[in-house]
């Protein structure tokens, strides 16, 4: 178990760099910021950051810490310039993890990743703001005169101006210091786990907002020297409310065209219209090349509950009744729907019985070539088949086996051949470059595709051998 480090350790080894930077949280988002701010390299060539990684001390805290001091991410990374990074930061010595909160009280700047979790069963829409109080508690009590707050983390708009400076004032009256001395600003991340997990974040554009002039002009100079501007500039914004609500509204947007494609998804396959194609074409036109796709459903950690921060905001934050947001509620809950849709398709092309059927669900995560499994519309999917008696095995070329509730997940490609019906659900990369020909060579039940995941060549070779056992979501028989 490597020594986690202590504030007397940060405290000698910070004499040696501009700033000490900590990072609240280290998961998806966190981890990959703390790489990132180490990675920061003045034109001198020198890191400016000592960069400290702290987490909760907790058990899964502890471990995630313990993981990312030893180089390992504590999650699935296909991105090889994110694990190069966070290599060379251990090497340098400026990238150091611990789950002793007394290091704040060397934190020149803290970048707030913590979790902040919405109800998504409550009516109203309703967040439990209390972790992410009492994290901003844990830095407000500490962190030195001069320094800076930055909140990373998505929440509801209004939370930086209403939740986090009113703590941070307050402890700095209790403090017996001037209740303007720590900065507070909103930035929010853009992060995309996958292959460009770090390029999410050094190479993407950034929006920022400042609680006043001086928060906004420190937050700008600290992105500055993190993130790659000259290429992908920084947009700074009149507030955090509007920061925040510019974070929520690219989701919910995101979230609402996507759930517009099922009803069309289901209008090509009683046509027999390959919906894919009519997309390819809507595409050409640069106004519209943002359209998106139907699938198996929306999963994932952000379209599921960013649609609701806004009325979480005015339940939560503001007070105010009287306003709602049928368009967001209705997409969430059309993609709440569709995984239960290709049950439903699948149950069509099995003579309306899936009880005792033998369905394979190829792909577990929420998106493809990823191991998160947040949200999974796979697993949804799972368990309505396993509700309506079918029996099911789940592949995952990523995802690790105990992911999904008490369904095994198996890594190796099993046998096609016991099933009736195999579900293609994820579009990994490793099932593009399936030889289907080969592997379906014995097998002569249904396919569903689920989630666009063959190929066109790939569907041109079953349909060879089988011809009409494939049902597209989208396309239908095609
Ligand atoms: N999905 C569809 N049809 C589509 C696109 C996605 O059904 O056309 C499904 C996916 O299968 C998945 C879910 O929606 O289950 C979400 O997919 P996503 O591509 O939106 O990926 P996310 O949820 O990781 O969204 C993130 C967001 N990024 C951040 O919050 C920083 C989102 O703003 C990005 O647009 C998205 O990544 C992206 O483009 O990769």
């Amino acid at each position: 178990m490597m020594p986690l480090r202590t504030s007397a350790d940060i405290a000698e080894r910070s004499a040696h760099y501009d700033a000490v930077v900590c990072v609240q949280g280290l998961g998806f988002v966190g981890a990959a910021m703390a790489i990132a701010v180490a990675q920061a390299t003045k034109t001198d060539g020198s890191h400016p950051y000592l960069v400290v990684g702290v987490e909760a001390d907790t058990p899964s805290g502890r471990e995630r810490a313990d993981s990312l001091l030893s180089g390992t991410l504590p999650f699935t990374v296909t991105d090889d310039r994110l694990k190069d990074a966070l290599h060379s930061a251990i090497r340098r010595g400026n990238f150091i993890t611990t789950c002793d909160p007394s290091v704040y009280a060397y934190a020149d700047v803290a970048i707030v990743d913590v979790h902040l979790d919405v109800d998504l069963l409550a009516s109203p829409a309703t967040a439990d703001l209390t972790s992410f109080r009492a994290a901003i508690q844990t830095l407000a009590d500490r962190m030195p005169v001069g320094s800076m707050i930055i909140v990373e983390t998505t929440v509801p708009p209004g939370t930086t101006t209403e939740v986090v400076t009113p703590i941070v004032r307050s402890a700095l009256a209790r403090r017996r210091l001037d209740v303007e001395s720590i900065a507070v600003a909103h930035s929010y991340e853009r992060v995309m786990p996958g292959p460009h997990h770090l390029g999410s974040i050094i190479d993407y554009w950034r929006v920022y907002a400042g609680v006043n002039a001086m928060a906004a002009a420190r937050c700008r100079q600290f992105l500055e020297s993190v993130l790659n501007t000259e290429e992908f500039p920084l947009c700074e914004l009149p507030s955090p409310t509007a920061s925040e609500t510019a974070k929520i509204l690219e989701n919910t947007y995101r979230a609402v065209t996507i759930a517009l494609m099922d009803e069309w998804g289901r209008f090509a396959e009683v046509l027999g219209i390959d919906l894919f194609g009519v997309i390819d074409v809507i595409r050409m036109r640069p106004t519209h090349v943002n359209i998106r796709e139907p699938g198996l459903g929306v999963g994932g950690y952000c379209l599921t509950k960013d649609p609701l921060f806004a009325q979480v905001a005015l339940n939560d934050v503001f007070n105010v009744e009287g306003i709602e947001f049928p368009m967001s509620s209705l997409a969430l809950t059309i993609n709440g729907a569709m995984p239960s849709a290709s049950a439903d398709r699948l149950a069509r092309l099995l003579e309306g019985r899936l009880e005792e059927r033998k369905i394979l669900v190829m792909g577990a995560s929420y998106r493809p070539d990823v191991d998160d499994t947040r949200h999974s519309p796979s697993q949804a999917l799972v368990r309505e088949l396993l509700a309506r008696g079918a029996q099911v095995t789940v592949h995952d070329p990523i995802v690790s086996n105990g992911a999904f509730d008490s369904v095994p997940i198996a890594n190796a490609l099993p046998n096609p051949v016991e099933f009736d019906a195999i579900v293609l659900a994820v579009a990994h990369t490793a099932y593009a470059d399936l030889d289907v020909g080969k592997w379906l060579l014995d097998f002569d039940g249904w396919i569903l595709d689920s989630n666009h995941v063959l190929t066109d060549e790939q569907r041109r070779r079953i349909a060879e051998r089988s011809p009409g056992r494939i049902f597209s979501v989208g396309r239908g028989f095609q």
